[in-house]
């Protein structure tokens, strides 16, 4: 038997890159990733400068996410004052590994893996 309530799983998120982003201003973007599930901040990655095809190195794991969980990737542009937001993929989680892409609303794509279990 199964419980009915589901107990906290492992989110572990890797494998992002993006491919055709905009820069807001003149020249290539400098992007980053935010990372969330549910209502926990999981951090960002690392900005890379000028580069629309950004592939991001680093993994995020959460101890805490549940089935159905949004995780939440907010994709902003780098800038001098307030970053501009490129996009945002949102998507409750499931157990198993899945490989998605999203499409962001200022162009490009963002592509990721997770794994809950
Ligand atoms: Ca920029």
């Amino acid at each position: 038997m199964y419980p009915t309530i589901m107990a906290e799983a492992q989110l572990k998120l890797f494998n992002l890159r993006a491919s055709k982003l905009h820069s807001s201003t003149l020249g290539k973007p400098d992007a980053y990733v935010e990372v969330f599930c549910g209502s926990a901040n999981l951090g960002e990655t690392s900005v890379h400068n000028n580069n629309p095809n950004p592939w991001w190195e680093e993994d995020f794991t959460y101890f805490k996410a549940r089935v159905n969980d949004v995780m939440m990737l907010k994709v902003y542009d780098q800038d001098f004052g307030l970053d501009d937001l490129l996009g945002v993929c949102q998507r409750q989680i499931k157990l198993g590994t899945h490989e998605h892409e999203c499409y962001l609303e200022e162009g490009g794509s963002l592509r990721y893996t997770y794994t809950l279990g």
